[in-house]
């Protein structure tokens, strides 16, 4: 597994109360805007939901993460992300991060949060932008 290289990494652990704004329509950022996709993950009972998650080269992805029970934690291995995921109802976790090379990552939780945490895990493929297709 290639090393992760990350460009840079932002707004760790940011916690924040309340929904965020309104998505734009899909493939359209908000006039003004940097480009930058949200990708919305829950954790809950060992599980991340998405576990599969499939970006983009280049792309700068913005992944907002929140528990529907006991704290937990953000982890891809091999790279510069870990962060704490406070518990239900303390706010969400957000990380931004663009990753360059193409692959498949492992992420998975990095805080003990019970009996099947070593399991708590999910896979981020990371494809070329060559692919994208434009509306
Ligand atoms: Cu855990």
């Amino acid at each position: 597994m290639a090393p992760l290289r990350y460009v840079y990494v932002l707004c760790l652990a940011v916690i924040s109360m309340g929904q965020a704004a309104p998505a734009p329509p899909p493939g359209q950022p908000p006039p003004g805007a940097p480009t930058r996709r949200i990708v919305r993950i829950s954790a809950e009972r060992f599980v991340f939901f998405p576990s599969r998650i499939t970006i983009l080269a280049g792309e700068e992805v913005e992944f907002r993460i929140k528990s529907d029970d006991t704290s937990h934690g953000f982890r891809v291995v091999g790279g510069d992300v870990n962060i704490a995921i406070p518990k239900r109802g303390k706010g969400e976790a957000t990380v931004v991060v663009r990753l360059q090379d193409t692959g498949r990552y492992r992420f998975e939780c990095s805080r003990m949060c019970g009996a099947g945490h070593n399991f708590m895990r999910g896979e981020l493929i990371v494809r070329e932008a060559d692919g994208r297709s434009t509306p």
